[in-house]
């Protein structure tokens, strides 16, 4: 076994030209965000990227002390947590915190690359369940309520009292290759000579199968001692997107909107514009962090969407081509890739051991595949960035298969045609788009119990099929979609059967009556308090109308009222009044709607007939009665956007750019009805404030206060039952950036 010696500083100085030759990040980016109770560093420089997660030492919570190190490189990392040595002390009694100013980039032997950090300790500590190498493994374990899989085990390298290297040897190695035993991911535990903590180790008593004691000493005397940690992989480095290649410097028009975001985020001033560029990366978009720091084919088309006016071409681009790229042969698009050591474990599963580390696309969702052509229609026919891109981008060659992008792409418009064409033929629930066979999940309500149980997702049918072929059918006359053998026109006929049919199909109406009973039922049961009720007196209007979450195999709806109303308001054409009416009910406080003083929620199950969905859908459930923050920018964004159909002649209201309508829709002469939809944008505004902390991040839950009727954010980690917690940085979330909060008229990072 190869002995480690600590000299990771001559290693660094005499292997600076080892980097990845095409990264071309020329500042370190560098910053940190406190979350959820963790403290979360990011570092990226021209040796790696990485973000290490540490719960905070205020943390009051009784939960141990974490570590998490994830590299987007191999989407790998290391999980660690921290117990007090003495049992009987609880976990709060240890306080473990990163010296500052000592995080940095790391390149060991073999050039693995990665990052260390000192963290000090303030009493005895023994190391817990230790997870070295995928990311995937890792959240196995943190979301899987404890899954681990002995394949993935680790093995004690070497150690002393003041160093251990503990070492996840890759399942698919080179044989007979001298720096085969580096192939893989290291946590390094060490003690820097001003320390002076010691290290005690004992290897297990049953091969690698039982994990070794590692205890951190510190001496009584001063109570505190010091660690050096670190994570390193032998994985492919990412090239990253440093702010200027990746947001405009100027905008060439779009409104005051857009000039007043961009100031600063190419100069890489301002928060979100380090955090989006963390994210961003020269061959794809990584969706959060830490558990999310790879290729997701919804988040980064979603973000992509809403951030893409603040972008430049060659960013643009690279989100774009990382989907089109992973695309398989029937036009599906990739949902999520996985690669690195968790690729070897997918690949034996899967009885393709043989593949070894191939990275294995998984294409199980519905809806990825209809959001590449809204996405493209925007960028190539609406944004001056995009204009005169198309023939360029479309005659590239594919790198990770075969073929030009434009054959790539035409696959995925044939694939998206031939399922829309049975619906328009005969609009009936059954040829609506159901989850493929086997999978209970399909589109962003990614968790079991997501969509109430259904089977047709109501955004999928009524948002992003017809936005789909209206995208489509706008590329085909504007001729930038080569060859490709369809009628524009024909294909905008079956968008308009969509968009005519299919959200009458979701449509739930609850009586007066019953309405009020589900409500005070409801506040029982989700302990609320009725004097929630006090300001919607269902009983007094006509009833209760709103459009399912989904449809059960049977078309039965599924009655949650839900906030994916929003996906039409960004990415319809022709949104009827009467959509826009169930907006504007549901842009109500909850629980007659969806408004909480803390955010919108995605879900709220109080008119459902079939009372079980209360418990599946509540405040711990991943996608319950809790706020997504990117649920709320769509909304946000698709108010604004149809608003401006009514007066497309001022300036974008966003850093969007207006829809050009040869007239505006009849609605918006009812000064009324306008004005209703203006209130609740103003009701939608009030709720975003409420928790504008928190809206970077993914996802969070809610704490009611009986006493003062209020919600507060509470962190959806410590509610979950199976641990689901929430990223603190999530790419779509900042689809906030060049959103104007109409309250202030400025856009909200300002
Ligand atoms: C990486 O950055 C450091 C510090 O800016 C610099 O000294 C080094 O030459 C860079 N290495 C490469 C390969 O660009
Ligand atoms: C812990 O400290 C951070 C700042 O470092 C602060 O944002 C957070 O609110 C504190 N948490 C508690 C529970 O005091
Ligand atoms: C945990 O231990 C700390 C320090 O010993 C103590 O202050 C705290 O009250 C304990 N918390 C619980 C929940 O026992
Ligand atoms: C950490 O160091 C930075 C500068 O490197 C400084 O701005 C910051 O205030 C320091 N934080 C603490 C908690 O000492
Ligand atoms: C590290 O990378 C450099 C440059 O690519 C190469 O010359 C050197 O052989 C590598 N070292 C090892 C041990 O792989
Ligand atoms: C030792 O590990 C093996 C698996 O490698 C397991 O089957 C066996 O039960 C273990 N023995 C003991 C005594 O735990
Ligand atoms: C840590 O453990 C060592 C060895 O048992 C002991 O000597 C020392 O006093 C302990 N440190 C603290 C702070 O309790
Ligand atoms: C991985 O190991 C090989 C040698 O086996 C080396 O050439 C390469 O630079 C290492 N590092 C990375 C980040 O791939
Ligand atoms: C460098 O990075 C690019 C983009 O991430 C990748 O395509 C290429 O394979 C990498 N090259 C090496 C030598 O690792
Ligand atoms: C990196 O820099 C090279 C040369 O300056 C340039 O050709 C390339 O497009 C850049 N890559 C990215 C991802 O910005
Ligand atoms: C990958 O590892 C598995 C498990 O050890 C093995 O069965 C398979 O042959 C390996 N595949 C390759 C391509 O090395
Ligand atoms: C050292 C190590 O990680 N051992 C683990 C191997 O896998 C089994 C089963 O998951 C675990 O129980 C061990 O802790």
């Amino acid at each position: 076994m190869r002995r480690f010696y600590w000299c990771a500083a001559a290693i660094l100085a005499s292997s600076a030209h080892a980097q990845n030759a095409t990264l071309n990040q020329t500042s370190t980016l560098s910053f940190q965000v406190t979350s959820s109770g963790n403290d979360n560093y990011f570092l990226r420089d021209n040796v790696t990227a990485a973000q290490v997660l540490l719960t905070s030492a205020n943390n009051t919570d009784t939960v141990p002390r974490r570590l998490v190190v994830a590299l987007p490189a191999g989407n790998s990392g290391a999980l660690t947590y921290f117990l007090p040595l003495n049992a009987s002390d609880n976990a709060t009694s240890l306080s473990v915190s990163l010296v500052n100013g000592t995080l940095r980039t790391t390149n060991m032997d073999f050039n693995n690359t990665g990052v260390e950090a000192d963290l000090t300790f303030n009493a005895n500590a023994t190391l817990g369940v230790t997870i070295i190498g995928a990311v995937r493994a890792m959240r196995d374990y943190v979301e899987g309520s404890g899954t681990m899989h002995d394949i993935f085990n680790y093995t004690l390298d070497s150690y002393n009292a003041s160093f251990v290297r503990l070492h996840r040897q890759w399942l698919n190695t080179t044989l007979g290759d001298p720096a085969g035993s580096f192939r893989g991911a290291d946590l390094y535990l060490s003690v820097p000579s001003n320390s002076s903590a010691q290290l005690s180790v004992a290897p297990g008593t049953n091969g690698t199968w039982t994990p070794p004691t590692i205890n951190i000493l510190v001496p009584p005397t001063t109570a505190s001692g010091v660690i050096r940690v670190a994570v390193v992989t032998n994985e492919t480095v990412l090239a990253g997107l440093d702010t200027p290649s990746l947001f405009l410097a100027n905008s060439t028009g779009g409104g005051e909107g857009l000039e007043a975001t961009l100031q600063g985020l190419a100069a890489g001033d301002s928060d979100p514009a380090k955090q989006i560029s963390f994210l961003t990366y020269a061959n794809k978009f990584t969706a959060g962090g830490w558990r999310f720091l790879t290729y997701f084919g919804r988040d980064s088309m979603i973000a992509l969407r809403l951030l893409m006016p603040t972008l430049t071409s060659d960013a643009i681009e690279a989100a774009l081509g990382a989907v089109i790229e992973r695309a398989n042969s029937t036009g599906a698009l990739c949902h999520e890739e996985t690669i690195g050591d968790y690729a070897s474990f997918i690949n034996i599963q899967d009885n393709q051991s043989y593949l070894g580390n191939q990275p294995f696309y998984d294409y199980k969702m519905i809806d990825t595949d209809l959001l590449l052509l809204p996405a493209m229609a925007h960028y190539f026919l609406e944004l001056p960035q995009g204009k005169s891109r198309a023939d360029a981008f479309f005659a590239r060659n594919a790198t990770l298969q075969n073929g030009t992008y434009a054959e790539i792409v035409a696959r995925t418009v044939q694939y998206n045609y031939a399922r829309a064409l049975p619906f328009a033929q005969n609009a009936t629930y059954g040829n609506l788009l159901g989850l493929r066979p086997g999978q209970p999940v399909g589109n962003w309500r990614d968790s079991n119990e997501g969509l109430g149980y259904g089977f047709y997702p109501f955004d999928v049918n009524t948002a992003l099929v017809p936005a789909s072929l209206r995208a489509t059918q706008a590329l085909l006359d504007a001729g930038a979609l080569p060859d490709i053998d369809l009628n524009a026109t024909e294909v905008g006929q079956v968008a308009s059967v969509w968009e005519g049919h299919a959200p009458e199909l979701f449509e739930v109406r609850v009586d007066a009556a019953m309405a009020q009973q589900r409500l005070q039922d409801f506040v029982v049961r989700a302990n609320l308090s009725e004097s929630l009720l006090n300001h919607t007196n269902v009983s007094q209007t006509g009833g209760v109308a709103f459009y399912a979450l989904s449809l059960d195999t049977d078309g039965a709806p599924v009655e949650v009222l839900n906030s994916d109303m929003g996906f039409n308001l960004v990415y319809g054409t022709n949104v009827s009044r009467e959509f826009l009416q169930h907006v504007v009910d549901a842009l109500q406080p909850y629980p007659a709607g969806l408004l909480t003083n803390i955010g919108m929620l995605v879900s709220n199950p109080a008119y459902d007939s079939n009372r079980t969905n209360i418990d599946v859908l509540n405040r711990a459930a991943y996608h319950g009665t809790v706020v997504w923050s990117f649920q709320q920018g769509l909304m946000a964004s698709g108010l604004a956007r149809q608003l401006a159909l009514c007066n497309a002649t001022n300036d974008a209201p966003s850093a969007g750019f207006a829809p050009t309508l040869s007239e505006p829709p009849a609605w918006c002469d009812d000064a009324g009805f306008v004005q209703s939809l203006g209130d609740a944008q103003d009701r939608l505004w009030t709720a975003i404030e409420g928790a504008r902390s928190e809206l970077n991040t993914e996802v969070w839950s809610y704490a009611f206060d009986n006493a003062t009727g209020t919600f507060a954010v509470a962190d959806l980690a410590s509610l979950s039952p199976d641990g689901t917690e929430s990223d603190a940085i999530q790419l779509w979330s900042y689809g906030f950036l060049g959103l104007v909060d109409p309250h202030t008229n400025r856009t909200i990072d300002s």
